[in-house]
């Protein structure tokens, strides 16, 4: 018997290949706070959907495996009935068995059924792909935009003038009165593929091409979600999370992403550091001069969890790590290090940590 319930949990991971990488690309070295983190998350099993189309997909998939296990087990049965039944005996008189040619009524029956299991499979496939693919958007859908960066997901929320990183925010929608999340992907370089195995199959997103997909989840929660497109680099460590939450809850923090950054004037010597290095050249903070569009938005940078597309827990030590040398935590990340003096990174780090 298994020896209770984190053994049959390792087994429930092992079984799942996704959130098996997604765990252990971090548990290699220092993992930053996000092995702890992440515990608190259920494993990411692809058989336990709770969003559609995840539910689509894992019917379809459980619809395909219970048909081609019927047929591995009639196949497999009759082979081991043979293998037995005319095994070489003892007694057997070296000769060959009687050969026999051809019956109509067998040749046929194995060519029509075949045909036909094909086709019921083709049919309920491109059901689903249809009842995915041409869902109608509701009058109360939210619509996101992904923007795939080297290696970090941009999220914007155009309706509301939002952009944040990393961590996608949606409301849990009531069934009998649906509030999908449309999502729009592209890239701004390579193609990546987003992908969060519990509520949604994989979409790529690609230069130059734009993507839909959309989100109709059933229960809150925060779910792993990670690139799933070789896209470079750090491509094992472009992770993001979705944070699925009651439309009250989703409301305040749509909020608080909305207001400008915090104005705080006990840290403005952190502010002028970065205001007067290249970091406005790459990161947004709405309220101040910095407009940059390469890096993450940092106007609401608290209000994440992680940093780093999911590579650290958001905290004052990590955040200083960070600045001092990304390289340390995300090897080739793109955000260069700044080189800046020791008391000018603590001076940043108590400026970021206002921007809530
Ligand atoms: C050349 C562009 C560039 C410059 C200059 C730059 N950054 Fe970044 N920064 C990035 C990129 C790209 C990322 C995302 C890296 C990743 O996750 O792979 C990032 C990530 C970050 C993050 C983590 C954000 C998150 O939500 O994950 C912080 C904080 C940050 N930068 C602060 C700064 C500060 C402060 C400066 C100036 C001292 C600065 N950056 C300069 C490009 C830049
Ligand atoms: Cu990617």
């Amino acid at each position: 018997m298994f020896a209770g319930r984190t053994a049959f949990r390792r087994l429930l991971i092992l079984a799942t290949l996704a959130d098996w990488g997604m765990r252990s690309g971090l548990a290699l070295a220092n993992d930053w706070g996000m092995g702890a983190a992440n515990d608190k998350i259920p494993p990411n099993n692809i058989f336990t959907p709770v969003a559609d189309p995840a539910n689509q997909i894992s019917s379809l998939a459980f619809f395909v495996l219970g048909v081609t296990g019927a047929i591995f087990l009639v196949v497999g049965g009759l082979l081991l009935y043979s293998i037995m039944r005319f095994r070489a005996r003892a007694d057997d008189q070296g000769r060959e068995p009687a050969q026999i040619y051809g019956s109509t009524p067998i040749e046929f029956a194995w060519t029509t059924v075949p045909i036909l299991i094909v086709f019921a499979l083709i049919l309920t496939t491109v059901r689903t792909i249809y009842d995915v693919q041409a869902a109608p958007k509701p009058d109360g859908a939210i619509n996101v935009r992904v923007i795939g960066h080297q290696w970090w997901w941009e999220f914007q929320y155009p309706d509301f003038n939002i952009t944040t990183a990393n961590e996608l925010h949606i409301p849990l929608s009531d069934p009998r009165n649906p509030t999908p999340t449309f999502l729009q992907l592209v890239s701004v370089d390579v193609a990546h593929s987003f992908w969060v195995p519990r509520l949604a199959g994989k979409t790529d997103l690609i230069p130059n091409k734009l993507n839909t997909m959309w989100i109709d989840p059933h229960q809150s929660g925060t779910f792993l979600g990670q690139c799933a497109e070789f896209c470079g680099t750090e491509h094992a460590l472009m992770m993001f999370r979705v944070v699925v939450e009651s439309r009250e809850r989703w409301n305040r923090w749509i909020a608080a992403q909305r207001e400008a950054a915090t104005q705080d004037p006990s840290t403005m010597r952190g502010r002028q550091v970065f205001e007067s290095n290249a970091c406005i050249n790459c990161h947004t903070i709405r309220g101040t001069i910095a407009r940059g569009k390469f890096g993450p938005d940092l106007t609401h940078l608290m209000s994440r969890e992680t940093i780093a597309a999911g590579v650290a827990t958001n905290n004052l030590q990590h955040l200083k790590v960070w600045l001092k040398d990304p390289d340390d935590m995300k090897p080739g990340a793109l955000m260069p290090a700044m080189n800046l003096g020791d008391q000018d990174v603590d001076a940043l780090v108590a400026y970021l940590a206002t921007l809530r």
